[in-house]
């Protein structure tokens, strides 16, 4: 049986074909997709049979039956709701709810608790896209669609690294690149993006808005009109200086930008994730309008959404300053309107604290129950230390999650198993407003149930049991889209009102549908909304670099993992691309070679990564993988060393700019061991690594002695009948063993003065061997095989193709990506990997510096 379903990881939002025990497939028939998928997608089959479930629920470290647990959950609100009041309470929830379950969190805390403490990690990631729209079009609209993006002859990357955050759609540009079509990126560093860019602005971080305030003026001495006060801010601007970019390449972009119609700005976290992310949205906005391409096919400015549902988030009104169905408590009656519908009457009066606030609150005291859904704050949230105190003081800390043991989990209070990808079922809405199902086709694991009825349980111990008496998603559904029909003193164009008379069968059928929707059968499509313009001036980052944090950190995303690594940290072939939390810095800053352990430490706290030397960083500047937990590397989680300043209009958080010092890391050894299972170690550092064929890899560092280290590390992996070779080299440091039994591998260890170890790699491929002779032993203890090819990191993770291996094509003359695919087979399966492929080929055409 074949289920029809949306990939549950990026906003791109392609639909999948899921058939138990077979890989998932690419549904041709999802516009947003059709057929493609990238490494994440592809290898979705492998994230399931999760061996980490949370299958039951837990009070106070013990497993309860779910009426203990519910019951638990209201009285821990009973109790702070009488201690502290509506304020006290709170939710913290996500875009990687499904909009039937985010409907129903917010419904029960604004509708009932009475309480807008309803945030959500959206506020991490869309809040400033979100304020530019409502600040520009009235409304948070995104106007453009996919299509839009083929079809522009001019397409500006902002702060985005598609290619591997929005792979599918980068993969639908690459196809539609039809000759004359030029790509622009704005990044400070150097991405996969970039490779095939016409042109790379290398920007000052924070300076977008300098940038598009310097085209507007541009586009106004070219005859396009802007009123006075847009351009206001834009007079006397050094924009060279502000921008670091020089005047010949501002003098190309704006060219191009203003000779272009059909121009697209495509913008992301770079613009968003900053302390003046809704003016970024807002500068983008303002010249696109300016330039009369907003609305346009193939034009206009096009936030990308990261999560699955941030876009149903928003629509639902499930963050601390929006109400449900896009209604606004300062638009009169509207407040009113959405009391009546619920039947509501301490619909809660006023906006409530954002992410940022609402922990800082909880620090203080001032929040008595915190309910945490379906995101990792202890990871996500910046300054991650301070953070974590925070949920240490929470009297009732709930957090309900899929898997057993994240690091938010960890210090909950009462834990409730939800049902993930796959089990739960619903609606999730992509970045061009299009709805699709979330099917389930596979049974639900223990006693973990979804969301919506998690939640509609503990609103009935509450006594609203009956404003939350649904009976399916599809119910919840209808009452959401006849909500956005409520008549209203001021139309919205979100509108689904079209779909509230879906029967259960209907809705579990529906197809693929981009709203508005405000009458059956028909279908929303491009939108071409009124737009004022908002003035923005130019504001540098909030806090600037200098005396004892030199460096700026910038921080994003890998190619393979999904954020705090639930998932993605379990599969092998996703960890291969990048095993290990690392710094990348130029190469001109580096304060340790290459490969070596460093401190990154911020105002708020600190973290231990490995260093790689970077030519396409900025000087001055750092960038890290937000990735890494404490459950997979210990001391490297880099959001304690990111600071906690915001936008001051959308409450983001500035993720992609903090001041920070980077130094060595202090150690007396580092090692790593391999073995068959996963090891509980302890070091001054640490990082887990699952590898293919049911192998762990443990990197380790510390300031103790190395031989009591070597002892103990052997001891700790328990294996009392196997046969140790031993190499210990006590003056120099070095120490190496390696356990067989029966000609099969058990596990290595091996430790040295510094980073200079052999490569995994090849050690680890020796566990696949059944017959390890007296001649390879002596190699094991090498740690390299006496003659072949040195390994090298996994580059095509769908084919295993290493990166050896394709540069070895390309020496051999292979001078595109389709004929190193044709070679080696790597990029031929996802696609994911060619731009990495096409860079290696771009580095071996440089000619050799002299
Ligand atoms: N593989 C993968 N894909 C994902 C996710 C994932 O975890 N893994 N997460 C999803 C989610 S939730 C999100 S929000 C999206 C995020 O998708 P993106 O926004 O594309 O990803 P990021 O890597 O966070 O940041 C994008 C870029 O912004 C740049 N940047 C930093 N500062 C500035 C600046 O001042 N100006 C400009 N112009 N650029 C700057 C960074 O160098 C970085 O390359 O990805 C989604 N897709
Ligand atoms: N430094 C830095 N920090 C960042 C960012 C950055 O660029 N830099 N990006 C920010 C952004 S844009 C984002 S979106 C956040 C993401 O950060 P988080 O939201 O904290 O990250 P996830 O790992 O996706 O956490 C999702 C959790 O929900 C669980 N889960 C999945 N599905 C369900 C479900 O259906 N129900 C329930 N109850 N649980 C479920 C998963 O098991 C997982 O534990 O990180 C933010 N933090
Ligand atoms: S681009 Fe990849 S991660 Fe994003 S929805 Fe599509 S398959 Fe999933
Ligand atoms: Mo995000």
């Amino acid at each position: 049986m074949t289920t029809r379903t949306t990939c549950p990881y990026c906003g791109v939002g392609c639909g999948v074909l899921a058939t138990p025990g077979a890989p998932v497939k690419g549904d041709t028939a999802h516009p947003a997709n059709r057929g493609r998928l990238c490494s994440k997608g592809t290898a979705l089959g492998e994230t399931l049979n999760h061996p980490n479930r949370l299958l039951f629920p837990e009070v106070d470290g013990k497993r309860a039956s779910w009426d203990a647990a519910l019951d638990a959950m209201a009285e821990g609100f009973r109790t702070a709701l009488n201690e502290h009041g509506p304020d006290g309470v709170a939710l913290y929830v996500s875009g990687q709810l499904l909009t039937e379950d985010y409907y129903a969190a917010n419904k029960f805390a604004k509708g009932f608790l009475g309480t807008a403490n309803i945030d959500s990690n959206s506020r991490l990631c869309m809040a400033s896209a979100v304020a530019g729209h409502r600040r520009a079009f009235g409304e948070d609209l995104v106007p453009g669609i996919y299509d839009d993006l083929e079809q522009a002859d001019l397409l500006v990357l902002l702060g985005s690294n598609t290619a591997w955050c929005h792979p599918v759609l980068f993969q639908r540009i690459q196809a539609a690149r039809a000759a004359g079509k030029r790509i622009v990126v704005i990044d400070p560093r150097r991405t996969a993006t970039c490779e095939g860019a016409d042109l790379h602005l290398a920007l000052r971080p924070g300076s977008d808005v300098a940038l598009y305030l310097g085209l507007l003026a541009h586009l106004h001495s070219a005859g396009f009109p802007v009123p006075e006060a847009a351009l206001e801010p834009a007079r006397g601007l050094d924009v060279p200086a502000l921008t670091g970019l020089s005047a010949q390449a501002l003098a190309t972009f704006y060219a191009w930008f203003a000779a272009t119609p059909r121009t697209v700005t495509l913008f992301s976290q770079g613009a968003n994730q900053s302390s003046a992310g809704a003016d970024k949205a807002n500068a983008i906005i303002n010249a696109h309008v300016a330039h009369g391409s907003l609305g346009l096919p193939g034009g206009g400015p096009f936030s990308v959404t990261g999560q699955p549902n941030a876009m149903g988030g928003r629509e639902v009104g499930a963050l601390a300053n929006m109400l449900a169905g896009h209604l606004e408590w300062d638009r009169p009656g509207e407040f009113e309107a959405l009391r009546d519908y619920w039947q509501a009457p301490r619909l809660a009066p006023r906006a409530g604290l954002k992410a940022v606030d609402l922990f800082n609150a909880a620090a203080e005291g001032r929040i008595g129950a915190l309910w945490v859904m379906a995101t990792n704050p202890a990871v996500s949230m910046p300054a991650g230390d301070t953070v974590r105190q925070a949920l240490k003081c929470v009297p009732m800390l709930a957090v309900s999650d899929c898997v057993a043991d994240s690091d938010t989990l960890a210090l909950a209070r009462i834990r409730l198993p939800a049902l993930g990808w796959g089990e739960k079922d619903g609606t999730v809405t992509n970045s061009e407003r299009v709805m699709s199902r979330q099917r389930r086709f596979l049974p639900a694991p223990g006693e973990a149930r979804q969301d919506w009825w998690i939640v509609s349980q503990v609103a009935a111990r509450l006594g609203w049991g009956r404003h939350f008496a649904w009976k399916n998603p599809a119910a919840i559904f209808r009452e959401h889209a006849a909500l956005t029909g409520l008549a209203r003193p001021a139309n919205r164009v979100f509108d689904i009102s079209g779909l509230a008379d879906l029967t259960d069968a209907e809705y579990d059928a529906m197809e693929p549908t981009r709203w508005p929707v405000a009458r059956r059968g028909e279908l929303g499509g491009r939108l071409a909304p009124a737009a004022r313009f908002v003035p923005t001036a130019f504001r540098a980052p909030v806090n600037a670099p200098g005396g004892d944090l030199p460096f700026i950190l910038n921080t994003g995303r890998l190619r393979d993992q999904w954020h705090t690594m639930t998932r993605t940290g379990q599969v092998p072939r996703l960890m291969a691309h990048v095993p290990e939390p690392f710094l990348a810095m130029h190469p001109a800053d580096a304060v340790a070679p290459d490969g070596a352990l460093v401190r990154v430490e911020g105002s708020h706290g600190q973290a231990v990564l490995r260093l790689r030397h970077d030519a396409g960083q900025r000087q001055g500047e750092v960038f890290a993988p937000m990735h890494w937990t404490e459950a997979f590397a210990q001391g490297a989680r880099i959001n304690s060393a990111v600071n906690p300043a915001v936008d001051p209009v959308s409450g983001q958080p500035e993720l992609k700019h903090s001041p920070v010092a980077v130094e060595p890391f202090p150690i007396r050894w580092q090692g790593f061991v391999l073995a068959r299972r996963q090891l509980s170690l302890h070091a001054a550092w640490q990082a887990v690594v699952p590898l293919e064929g049911g192998v762990w890899r443990h990197e380790l560092a510390g300031g103790d002695a190395p031989a009591q280290r070597f002892a103990a590390l052997r001891d700790a992996c328990a294996l009392p009948d196997a046969a140790w070779v031993v190499l210990e080299d006590a003056a120099g440091g070095h120490f190496r063993a390696a356990a067989l039994k029966d000609g099969r591998l058990l596990a290595v260890v091996f430790i040295a003065p510094d980073h200079l170890l052999p490569p995994r790699e090849w050690l680890a491929g020796l566990f696949a061997e059944t017959a390890i002779g007296s001649a390879a032993r002596r190699t094991i203890l090498a740690g390299a095989p006496a003659s072949g090819p040195a390994p090298s990191p996994t580059i095509c993770v769908c084919n295993g193709v290493s990166r050896a291996t394709i540069e070895a094509a390309i020496e051999g003359g292979c001078c595109s990506v389709a004929a190193v695919g044709e070679t080696t087979h790597a990029g031929t399966g996802c696609g994911s990997c060619r731009p990495e492929i096409a860079s290696l080929i771009a580095v071996a055409r440089q000619p050799e510096p002299a």
